[in-house]
């Protein structure tokens, strides 16, 4: 059901982190080690095994053609930085990056703060060919290059107590201007999920995209794609991940909660308040090509849909 396209290799049987210390390097020494033939970059969606899942709803074969890359770099949402998607990508590169650690903390045995090489030396890297869209009604195709956010959440033990997870982000107003001025949401921006979303294999952590080391932009170093849920959900420049009882209050429900639900579940049954959510546009689609329909759980209703089998998804957002 995950996708993937390549074979995993352990990541701890790469170099020591300590010693190599280079995040883009590791990255890459992962990579290379996972390619068998041509490089990562040049994987197929064809070759992905996912593609026979897929709902038919939409069945051009562009559906998992990856959004190319300048696109997807130059139309950034990173309120920390910019209000609009053109400036981000520029600003964002001021953004601290290294050293990078995620302080992982509430309702687990093994809280602690963890430097990311030592996160990404006990996780497999893999790539993940992902649908991603935007409440705003754009979408794109996504060669996320990440591990399963359950998998580090094993490792650190969550307690039966433990039935929601929040993110954090960085705060780093220095260089994040619209911190500075504390500028529409509360900062830092957070983001929730309950624990079964957190949990299941389709959620990732992603450190790459592209086969190379995740651009500042989008989210650098470390940033969560949960595919079925509209983009603000995939925080970015993830610092602290906590293990609650309750669900966290996030940035955007807090700004709008009649716009912006916890759950916001790709739905195009469901309108936003200001603009209807039935279709999309598909970035790098021509111009008066048709929009694409948005699909229940952005397609991946087959692997999710269990997990809501109790809500009225209607009044859910
Ligand atoms: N920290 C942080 N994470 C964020 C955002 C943000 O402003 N700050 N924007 C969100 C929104 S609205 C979207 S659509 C996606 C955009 O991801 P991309 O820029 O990589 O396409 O990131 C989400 N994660
Ligand atoms: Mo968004």
């Amino acid at each position: 059901m995950i996708i993937k396209t390549k074979t995993a290799i352990p990541a701890s049987e790469i170099t020591d982190p300590l010693i190599f210390k280079d995040r883009r390097k590791i990255i890459k020494a992962l990579l290379a080690t996972m390619v068998t033939g041509a490089g990562i970059s040049s994987a197929s969606a064809n070759a992905n095994p996912a593609w026979a899942n897929l709902p038919q709803g939409n069945a051009d074969t562009e559906l998992l053609t990856p959004t190319p890359i300048e696109l997807i770099k130059n139309y950034t949402n990173y309120y920390e930085f910019a209000f609009n998607k053109q400036d981000a990508g520029s600003l964002a590169q001021n953004l601290r990056t290294d050293p990078w650690s995620v302080e992982i903390s509430g309702e687990v045995e093994k809280p602690g703060t963890y430097y990311l090489e030592d996160i990404l030396r006990r996780q497999t890297l893999q790539e993940y060919v992902y649908r991603f869209r935007c409440v705003e009604a754009w979408s794109m195709v996504v060669p996320w290059i990440g591990f399963p956010l359950g998998n580090l959440l094993t490792l650190v033990k969550p307690l039966s107590t433990a039935r929601f997870v929040k993110f954090t982000a960085t705060y780093q107003p220095e260089v994040m201007p619209r911190q500075r001025n504390n500028a529409m949401l509360h900062w830092p921006y957070v983001e929730g999920l309950r624990i079964d979303e957190a949990m299941h294999p389709l959620t990732i952590l992603a450190v790459g995209m592209y086969g190379d080391i995740l651009p500042k932009q989008n989210g650098a170093p470390l940033r969560l794609v949960v595919p079925w849920k509209y983009g603000f959900k995939s925080i970015k420049a993830i610092v602290k991940i906590e293990l609650l009882q309750k669900p966290p209050i996030t940035s955007w429900t807090q700004f709008a909660p009649n716009e912006y639900g916890f759950y916001s579940n790709i739905n195009p049954a469901v309108a936003h308040p200001r603009w209807s959510q039935s279709s999309e546009r598909l970035l790098g689609s021509r111009f008066f090509s048709p929009r694409r329909q948005t699909e229940l759980f952005n397609g991946y209703g087959e692997q999710v849909a269990s997990l809501y089998s109790d809500m009225d998804l209607r009044h859910f957002f």
